[in-house]
């Protein structure tokens, strides 16, 4: 008997140092590197508020809802000729937001964690149609809901990818809710919409080789936004002239669609 007790305490004890890790519900969850709402990892777009049209009433391609996750970016000075971003048709408002909802490959639910904001559109930050505040939600259903809020953030008006994490939770579909943008009253606009997988693992390995990935991905971000900043310091020395404040929010200004110019925008 006293054998089998301290056989009994041998297994249990040995069981203890092989198990030092958390159990898998209070594990820590890092983000994934791959981008689950691009199009190219089959990420789609379910559903938005709105598009904006020419004083046709037609949707302009280079404004399209699409072009959030079709992987194609402005930077710089450098404007992807079919993807301006998205507009909205209207500027949002605490009452009357506007919204898109993204699903994933095969409308399959995935454990998230981080969503990553593009502001930048072919329009410049100064007139203010970038998005400003947002509030992510998830639904594990449908594309109407129930959606549960799982963070609201502020997107600063730079043309910078901007990273905000929430919790690890579940979502069939996520709807992204702008209710304001940094003082236009024509619009709202952003330029790309990425989500990044939570991965929960035990193994501290694991964790530190996404860590390790992720910081990667902040140094090629970072590397980015320094050469973008040289960029504007060489431009802005060799246009030395003051730029005029554009004033959207003036009354009597005439309504004119989104663009960086009239003459870029074609009708379909
Ligand atoms: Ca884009």
């Amino acid at each position: 008997m006293k054998q089998w007790l301290v056989l009994f305490a041998l297994i249990l004890g040995v069981g203890l140092i092989a198990t030092p890790l958390p159990a898998a519900d209070t594990a820590p969850a890092v983000a994934g590197i791959t981008n689950l709402a691009a199009t190219a990892n089959g990420g789609h777009i379910i559903a938005y508020s709105s598009q904006a049209r020419d004083e046709n009433g037609q949707i302009m391609p280079e404004w399209q809802a699409s072009n959030l996750i079709d992987g194609q970016y402005v930077v710089g000075n450098f404007i992807p000729a079919e993807s301006y971003g998205w507009s909205s048709q209207a500027a949002p408002s605490e009452e009357d937001p506007e919204w898109i909802i993204f699903a994933f490959e095969g409308e399959r639910p995935r454990l998230i964690g981080r969503i990553v904001i593009d502001p930048a559109t072919a329009d410049p930050p100064v007139i203010g149609r970038w998005a400003r505040n947002i509030t992510v939600a998830v639904s594990t259903t449908t594309p109407d809901g129930p959606y549960e809020t799982v963070g609201r953030f502020l997107v600063v008006n730079k043309p910078l990818k901007q990273a905000f994490d929430f919790p690890a939770t579940e979502a069939k579909y996520v709807r992204l809710l702008i209710t304001s943008n940094h003082g236009s009253d024509k619009c709202v606009e952003l330029g790309e919409v990425e989500i990044y997988e939570a991965i929960v693992t035990q193994s501290s390995l694991d964790q530190l080789i996404v860590r390790l990935e992720n910081l990667l991905t902040d140094l090629k971000k970072y590397r980015d936004s320094q050469l973008y900043r040289q960029q504007q310091q060489i431009l802005d020395e060799v246009t030395s002239k003051p730029p005029a404040p554009i004033t959207e929010a003036e009354p009597a200004a005439s309504e004119s669609p989104p663009g960086p110019s009239p003459e870029e925008e074609t009708a379909q």
